[in-house]
């Protein structure tokens, strides 16, 4: 069953709608409700699992967080008094959030029902509500309103840090929705400034770990701007790194307007490709790489390659690409 709504999703109407009222009432007629949120989270995964079964404990259900893998940077809004470790015991209604497709669950398992903001979730649960929304907190927020639950501050905090992470700290995805949720929950007493804060705490290691990077900085030819940044696997071991500190560099490393952005990170058997575009559809230079992903943040994984192989074959992709684009 996919529940139905169009248009953007307000904070005013949210407790009132129809699709909120519905996952709520599901929810409160269950015992017992486990959130699972998607591999490799981010802030939004995490909040959203974390909120949602802190909105249900709030109006006295039995709800419990399913998410093995918190990783440093995030795990401070999953309150650890929520955390099912091996999954809670007994008859469990399974909730996945921000979760495109289901084989990126944290648990795998059946889905009774299916939270999510990502246009493309093709619907596996059993009851969905796919909609539009800056953030998956935002679906979880109006949940929660249907159940009576207004945000607390440290709902509220948890609430925003979505939003914040979703949004890049409001520098992407922006539209009035984004900014009236974050009003409600800065209203309701979210802690901004901690958001922020926590959102972009680095080490001093890590700084001189990006000059580093950003010494390395090549262009490739061609009519659209391309910084590539390639990364041997011995650079970060040269710094003293917080352990989440390695994944960060797409949030530093922007990519030019009307260009590209390619990070090639050197592993044990792999190099990895992370593609960040401004208003350049990406698809076409990871596909010819064997990757894929969304039009402005794509992957590829070149496995059994040296860095300098990987390259030449993206300098090659690159040419044929953008040779392509200027045929056209
Ligand atoms: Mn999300």
């Amino acid at each position: 069953m996919l529940l139905p709504g169009a248009g953007p999703l307000l904070p005013e109407q949210a407790g009132r709608d129809p699709a909120a009222v519905e996952v709520g009432a599901a929810l409160a007629a269950a015992p017992r409700v486990a959130v699972v949120p998607h591999v490799l989270p981010d802030l939004d995964a995490l909040a959203s699992a974390a909120a949602l079964a802190a909105a249900l404990r709030r109006a006295g259900r039995d709800a419990w967080v399913l998410a093995p893998e918190r990783p440093a940077l995030h795990a401070w809004v999953v309150d650890p008094d929520l955390v099912a470790e091996a999954g809670p015991a007994g008859d469990c209604l399974r909730v996945a959030v921000d979760t495109a497709r289901p084989d990126r669950l944290q648990v795998p398992g059946p889905v009774a029902v299916n939270l999510d903001h990502h246009e493309d979730n093709p619907g596996y649960g059993a009851c969905n509500w796919v909609r539009s929304a800056p953030s998956c907190t935002c679906l979880v927020a109006a949940v929660g309103l249907a159940l009576g639950v207004a945000p607390d501050p440290a709902l509220a905090t948890v609430l925003y840090a979505g939003l914040y992470g979703d949004t890049e700290g409001f520098r992407v995805h922006l539209d009035p929705a984004a900014f009236a949720w974050a009003q409600a929950f800065v209203a309701a007493g979210a802690d901004a400034e901690g958001v922020a804060e926590r959102f972009h705490r680095r080490s001093p290691g890590f700084w001189r770990y990006l000059a580093a990077v950003a010494e390395r900085e090549r262009a490739l030819p061609g009519p659209v701007p391309c910084r590539v940044f390639p990364v041997p696997a011995a650079l970060p071991q040269a710094f003293p790194l917080e352990p989440f500190e390695a994944a960060l560099l797409p949030s530093h490393l922007t990519p030019p307007a009307g260009g590209v952005v390619v990070i090639l990170q050197e592993g044990r058997d792999a190099v990895r490709f992370r593609l960040r575009s401004r208003g350049v559809d990406l698809l076409p230079l990871a596909h010819a790489l064997g990757g894929g992903g969304h039009p402005q943040a794509a992957g590829v994984v070149l496995r059994g390659v040296t860095l300098e192989q990987a390259l030449a074959r993206l300098e090659a992709a690159w040419s044929q690409v953008v040779g392509a684009s200027r045929r056209t």
